[in-house]
């Protein structure tokens, strides 16, 4: 094989790898994967599934395809032999900028899985060309510049397919882009990704901005774009309508080549909806089937068969719901299919709050969904209690049958077997390979608990991890940490809900402990990844706040040599794998109720993390599997926050004013030594912010934060065995949140493929 792959590389660099230079041999690389995963195609036969979403995190692909074709130690043996190190080739590659968080990677955890698992089963999304950001810290704040990842050589492959969208009275001509998704020692499917020819990056001004009104120009230029304008919100339904129209044309011609009729769509394609971004699929595929000769009830009922959705937020404000002059406005052909589909819900219920066209004239996208698709999804078991008991109770009642759970999960391999060589290594000799396509198999490792020199092994992997974290840190952004403290990370998309804030309160907390003498067991070194939406004031203040407080802390040499916070600059998935195999303790620390699963929390454990997190999301699962003595649980159960919302009667001065500790930490955030550093008027507004508002309820959980967060510090420092058993246990039980488990229940409940 070695020999193969050195012949082939060869031949596509033209001449000895040894004298090609590293941008040949990547392009090389590039070629011979795209070779290999063709003939990895399959045909179909019976249902495929079409995969629509805004967002596809999928990371580099280079490493995480040579693994899953079976030839990356092949291949990084034959390089070496040549003089060529992969990691410094993979350096080249730049990571596609295609999703914002954890709905976006999970879409692809998803692909991976579907392809590992031999499933039929495609991505439908959009061609971004600066995707999300990439930010940088200048003057302690974040500063927004274009993400431009697409090079000449890139996975995503032109093709001649063009789909015409007609929009705003215009028709665009969607030309469709194809990425090949290699499966682990699986077959190969496709992300499709659909672009215009007209988008021009010239278009970006200073920063990220741009003329929101230049849509053959900007439509692709950017995820999610600044909507705190009317032109945002617009252009992010024409975004919308590209995808989902381009999309359907795609599903309805792969169909019809395949003998489809239309009458039976539901016997070839089954359509997941990535929550609600692209929820205008359904009156977008009622057009096309009348279009192609089908009675609109019968194509309704197509629809819902064909269908399914996902929800993947509880917060009222991520709920879509555009008003109907907007899509009178960009999409008029499917107006009137939306208000027969309105009409069609209101004459199933009395219950006018289930209505898609409500009396403001909003269109709500998820009452859509959840009318007209056969299944609606929650993504972890707390959450879809809670969309069943309050959040969608109307509708539960409703199509009580419609509604079921699927918990996430990750792909091992990119978050074991790629990020963490190591440990996959060692966990390898220990229980064989078996783990890889059978994760449940991890929990043999559960009788090496008792094995104190298998637990020193798995200790001293974490700390190899850690120093490797520390050179690439000190590398990538000048900063020393220290490998003997406790790394805790909380890295994730920065909102109030997922309180950060908790954390920056804690960091004050601990700092004043140290400078009364009162130092911890252990140095501590809090890292920070995460990007704020650029319209999120509140966001960037405590990415600022966070920043201040990392000075003064570092200036102070009575505090510096306990206390480090480090933010990681530009936080991604190439990041997030540096990060998580080096971490202790891992922050998930949302406001219980709020956090519909998380998928970070599942990718620490798995690297032998502990948790430190409040009763939400995914965390309820994990302890319940690694049992509470096994998790730093604390904080207001879901029950007592969605209580105390509907009392209506929460205030955080009272708990300002009655906790000296919440006090002294919440003022020190406007202290002259943090104005001296930082901006007067962002501290402040974060100050009143969290006096005035707090509406994720960050003073109540604090106490208890401390205390937990202490008792990990305690353990860690002073019982290292203990602590390692602890972490063994986890990775041993982190077998149930592999996508490979998640991916065969959605095919089993909803999907049935092939
Ligand atoms: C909503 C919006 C609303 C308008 C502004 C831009 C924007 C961007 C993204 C979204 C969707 C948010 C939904 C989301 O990302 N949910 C996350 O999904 C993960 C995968 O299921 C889950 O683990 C996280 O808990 C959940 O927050």
């Amino acid at each position: 094989m070695k020999q193969w792959i050195g012949e082939r590389l060869t031949a596509l660099c033209g001449c000895p790898i040894g004298e090609a230079d590293d941008r040949q041999v990547y392009a090389a690389l590039l070629k011979l994967v795209r070779e290999l995963s063709e003939t990895k195609q399959q045909p179909v036969t019976g249902r495929k599934l079409y995969y629509i979403s805004a967002e596809f995190l999928v990371g580099k692909l280079l490493s995480n395809n040579l693994i899953n074709l079976g030839i990356y130690d092949e291949t990084r043996q034959c390089l070496e032999e040549n003089g060529k190190s992969l990691s410094e080739l993979e350096e080249l590659e730049p990571e596609p900028s295609l999703g914002n968080g954890g709905l976006g990677r999970l879409a692809a955890c998803f692909l991976d899985s579907l392809a590992t698992l031999n499933l039929p089963g495609d991505g439908i999304g959009l061609r971004y060309h600066c995707g999300l950001f990439r930010q940088d810290f200048r003057g302690g704040v974040q500063n927004e510049t274009p993400d431009r990842w697409l090079t000449d050589d890139s996975w995503a492959q032109c093709t001649e397919t063009v789909y015409p969208v007609t929009m705003g009275g215009k028709t665009y001509a969607a030309r469709l882009y194809r990425l090949p998704v290699t499966g682990y020692h699986g077959r190969t499917n496709w992300l499709n990704l659909f672009d215009l020819d007209t988008v021009n990056e010239g278009l970006i001004g200073e920063g990220i901005s741009f003329d929101q009104t230049k849509i053959e120009e900007n439509l692709t230029l950017f995820l999610y774009p600044d909507d705190s304008q009317e032109a945002g919100r617009v252009l992010r339904i024409y975004q919308q309508y590209l995808m989902v129209s381009a999309g359907a044309q795609l599903i309805l011609d792969e169909c019809a080549a395949r003998g489809c009729n239309f009458h039976d769509l539901d016997k070839y394609a089954a359509i997941q909806i990535n929550d609600t971004h692209p929820s205008m699929v359904i009156p977008e595929l009622i057009r096309l089937l009348e279009q192609r000769g089908v009675e609109f009830d019968e194509a309704v009922q197509i629809v819902t068969r064909t269908c399914a959705y996902t929800n993947h937020t509880i917060l009222a404000e991520a709920l879509e719901k555009w008003p109907r002059a907007y899509l009178e406005q960009v999409v008029p052909q499917l107006l009137p299919i939306i208000e027969e589909l309105d009409t069609l819900a209101r004459s199933r219920t009395e219950d006018a709050s289930t209505a898609i066209v409500d009396e403001k004239g909003l269109v709500h996208m998820a009452h859509m969904d959840i009318h007209f698709t056969h299944s609606v999804n929650g993504v972890a078991a707390l959450h879809t209690q809670i969309l069943k008991d309050s959040e969608l109770a109307n509708f539960y009642a409703l199509y009580p049958e419609k509604f079921n759970n699927k918990t996430n999960g990750i792909t091992f391999r990119r978050w074991l077997l790629e990020c963490n060589p190591a440990l996959t290594q060692e966990i390898a000799q220990r229980i064989g390979t078996g783990f890889e396509q059978d994760a449940g198999q991890l929990e043999r490792l559960l009788p090496l608990t008792e094995d104190e020199e298998a637990l020193r092994r798995f200790a001293a992997i974490k700390a190899e991890n850690k120093v490797r974290l520390a050179d690439w840190l000190r590398q990538k952004q000048g900063v020393q940490i220290n490998p003997q403290a406790m790394f805790a990370i909380q890295s994730k998309r920065l909102h109030e809900y997922k309180r950060q804030q908790l954390n920056l309160l804690y960091l004050i907390h601990q700092y004043f402990e140290i400078k009364a003498g009162h130092t911890p067991p252990v140095p501590l070194v809090s890292i920070f990844g995460a990007k704020a939406a650029p319209a999120y004031t509140i966001a960037k203040d405590i990415i600022h706040a966070l920043l201040t407080l990392s000075q003064v802390v570092a200036n102070d040499p009575e505090t510096a040599p306990w206390l480090q916070i480090v933010f990681v600059e530009n936080y991604n998935v190439t990041v997030a794998e540096k990060l998580i195999p080096a971490c202790d303790l891992s922050e998930q620390i949302s406001l219980a109720s709020k956090e519909a699963s998380g998928t970070g929390n599942m990718k620490f454990m798995l690297n032998g993390a502990l948790t430190l997190g409040t009763m939400d999301g995914a965390n309820v699962e994990i302890a319940q599997r690694v049992g509470m003595e096994n998790i730093y649980i604390f904080g207001q159960s879901s029950e007592q926050v969605i209580h105390r919302y509907r009392q209506g009667d929460y205030c955080a001065r009272q708990w300002y004013e009655a906790d000296p500790n919440i006090r002294r930490a919440v003022d020190f955030i406007t202290d002259e030594q943090m104005c001296a550093l930082g901006h007067e008027e962002s501290l402040k507004r974060l100050h009143d912010e969290l006096v005035g508002k707090d509406w994720f309820q960050t003073l109540p959980d604090f106490n208890a934060y401390v205390v937990r967060k202490n008792q990990a510090l305690a353990d860690y420092a002073c019982d290292s065995l203990g602590w390692s058993r602890k972490c063994l246990i986890n990775i041993a039980k982190a077998g149930y949140f592999s996508s490979d488990r998640t991916i065969a229940e959605y095919n089993r409940d909803i999907w049935h493929l092939g």
